[in-house]
């Protein structure tokens, strides 16, 4: 792993971030991504400080093609040599039922979850299949399993993160580019505050339980990444242990 070159979206925050100074750690190279700007610089500047690497942010939203374009281009030698894609930028808005939920929250985890990781995944994919190297990790959810109450079209979306993940597998058959699929249960990072816009409903999210961290998510996607070439772990499911399913009758809260 020392001295490849990782992209990481969604790296201003919660998992991405973990994920970036656990790779940093282990001397990857990394291509940061995500919208805010100063955190990626806060990011860069831990990192660089911590561990010798080269870090470059890139500021973009993945929801809007051209600007995935056009980031890619800016730093189009280094894209080239990329051997590890984390799609991880994402998010649950809301948490209606479908009959009154907001439509522009819709939008926005559609356009997110699904439309930004294909757009990255179609744009980096060319280079790995080029020098027949490669590992995708996708963040999916314990929801592209089960649907949370309130939660249908996010769940959808990491449905959809599922089915594109095996799906792009199958279509890599004969390269030697793996495909990985992480979908974690509760865990504490900005998600819940994005999602509800209200801290106290969001910390209620925790109470009585102690939540996965970013950092036990980043471990999950390091022993991935750190399996011998020949072996592809497809999805890893892992929840709190006080989490057995989606919904309230499956978090036993202290
Ligand atoms: P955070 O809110 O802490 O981080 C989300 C990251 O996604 C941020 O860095 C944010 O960056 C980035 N992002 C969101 N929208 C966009 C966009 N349009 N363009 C570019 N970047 C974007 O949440 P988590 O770390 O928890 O979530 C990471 C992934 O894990 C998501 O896909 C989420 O669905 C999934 N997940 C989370 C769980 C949880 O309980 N926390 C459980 C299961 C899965 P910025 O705002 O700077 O653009
Ligand atoms: C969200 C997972 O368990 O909070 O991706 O609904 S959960």
């Amino acid at each position: 792993m020392k001295g490849s070159w990782a992209l990481i979206t969604g790296a201003s925050s919660g998992f991405g971030w973990a994920i970036a100074e656990q790779l940093a750690a282990r001397g990857v190279n990394l291509l940061i991504t995500g919208r805010r700007e100063d955190r990626l610089l806060e990011l860069k500047e831990k990192i660089v400080n911590e561990h010798k690497v080269l870090v470059e942010p890139l500021v973009f939203d993945v929801r809007s093609l051209e600007q995935c374009e056009a980031a890619l281009k800016q730093k189009a030698s280094l894209v080239a040599n990329v051997s590890i894609l984390i799609n991880n930028a994402g998010l649950a808005r809301g948490g209606e039922p479908l009959p009154t939920g907001k439509i522009e929250d819709w939008d926005q985890m559609i356009d997110t979850n699904i439309k930004g990781l294909l757009h990255m995944t179609r744009l980096v994919l060319p280079y790995m299949i080029e020098r027949n190297t490669g590992h995708i990790v996708n963040l999916g959810s314990i929801a592209g399993r089960w649907v949370p109450p309130g939660m249908g079209v996010y769940s959808a979306t990491k449905m959809a993160v599922r089915a594109i993940t095996n799906g792009l597998r199958i279509d890599l058959m004969g390269k030697n580019i793996r495909v990985t699929n992480i979908e974690p249960g509760i865990a504490e990072t900005e998600f819940a505050h994005v999602r509800l816009a209200d801290d106290q409903k969001a910390s209620a999210i925790y109470k009585g339980i102690t939540p996965l961290s970013a950092n036990d998510v980043a471990e999950a996607v390091l022993w991935c990444l750190d399996r011998p070439a020949h072996v592809n772990i497809h999805e890893l499911l892992i929840t709190p242990q006080a989490q057995a399913g989606v919904g309230a009758a499956y978090v036993h809260r202290s």
